[in-house]
């Protein structure tokens, strides 16, 4: 052992003797050297009806819902925490393909932590609580870990916001809306993301759906409710991304995908944000983040995340405009 490493250990058993460490346990355990550290009994069955009970009860509660959002990227956060801050009342789900929510907003740009935000999304920052840096024009999340784990853990802890991750939306219900071939989305299509996947390996595993609510049980609208939409947040291409965009466009034939087009700060993000919102030949479909990039033919922005923060909380706002009229 070296001379400074016994140094350094001593000044740390100094400090610990003059400042006895305190933490949430300190009241639990009594003994110095942990020996006797029991947890409360339990049996391996109570655990998992504990877990199982409450996902089949969240299946249940969430099988109909008033708002889906596919996706819990750094958009879908966004606009989930605007719609269940403001409609408590409302059964929001949040379905994502990942185990992991969040998307590409765990870093800032390729492996670099720092998130950039050009404002004035930081507004939304401030609302989150969330401390930035302040460089003028733009400000900088020290790590971007930290805004999307923060933005999670406010929407997790809404009553009326459930997420169902490791689950792939792999179709849309629809409906007919009009005389003339028109379209209206009804609900979500299911399936874990492993047998989503897999579809070609297995012989037959159907899927399973979340329907919007507002619909009679022979399908049609029901005229005294409002009835629900679907947020697609699904991202730029990729292996899952852009899933609704893909899919809308076989289903209205009327529009054609324009793609994603090489990147552009400064036009990208606020023309996503301006074509965020309804899609409007498919009723009840809305869309927020780099998906609308792929549907609209926009910039992609690369490493500044204004834009998605701002998309979601736009096409949140027009979800709550058609919840309130
Ligand atoms: O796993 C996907 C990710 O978490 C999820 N997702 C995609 N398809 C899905 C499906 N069912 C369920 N069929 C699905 N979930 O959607 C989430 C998309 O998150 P994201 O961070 O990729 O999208 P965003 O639009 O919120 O943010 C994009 C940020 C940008 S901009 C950019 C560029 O300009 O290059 N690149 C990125 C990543």
């Amino acid at each position: 052992m070296s001379a400074t490493t016994t140094q350094t250990e001593n000044v740390t058993q100094l400090q610990l003797n003059a400042q006895p460490i305190r933490h949430a346990l300190s009241d639990v355990v009594k003994t110095d050297d942990w020996s006797d550290f029991k947890f409360t009994p339990i049996r391996e069955s109570t655990v998992s009806r504990a877990m199982t009970r409450r996902y089949f009860q969240d299946l249940d509660k969430h099988a109909v819902s008033d708002v889906v959002i596919i996706g819990a990227g750094s958009s879908g956060l966004s606009a989930a925490y605007v719609i269940c801050k403001n409609r408590p009342d409302l059964t929001v789900t949040c379905v994502e393909a990942n185990v992991s929510p969040g998307g590409g907003a765990w870093l800032g740009g390729q492996l670099f932590s720092a998130m950039i935000m050009r404002k004035p999304a930081h507004l939304f920052l401030e609302e989150l609580g969330l401390p930035f840096e302040d460089e003028g024009d733009y400000v900088v999340v020290k790590h971007a870990a930290l805004f999307t784990s923060t933005v999670l853990s406010k929407v997790l802890q809404f009553p009326n916001f459930k997420l169902f991750n490791a689950t792939a939306v792999e179709d849309l219900v629809t409906r007919p809306a009009g005389p003339n071939g028109e379209v209206s989305a009804a609900g979500v299509v299911t399936n874990w993301t492993l047998v989503t996947m897999a579809h070609d390996l297995q012989s037959c595993m159907d899927p399973n759906v979340i329907e919007l609510a507002g619909y009679k049980e022979d399908g049609t609208r029901d005229p005294s409710k409002k009835h629900g939409v679907i947020l697609s947040t699904t991202g730029h291409d990729g292996p899952f991304g852009a899933f609704s965009a893909k899919r809308i466009v076989d289903i209205d034939n009327t529009n054609k995908l324009k793609g994603m087009k090489g990147l552009d700060m400064n036009n990208a993000e606020a023309d996503v944000v301006k074509n965020s919102g309804a899609y409007d030949n498919v009723g009840s479909v809305y869309f927020a983040g780099m998906e609308v990039a792929e549907l609209s033919g926009c910039n992609r922005m690369g490493p500044t995340f204004g834009a998605m923060a701002v998309s979601g909380i736009k096409a949140a706002e027009e979800i709550l405009k058609h919840f309130a009229e």
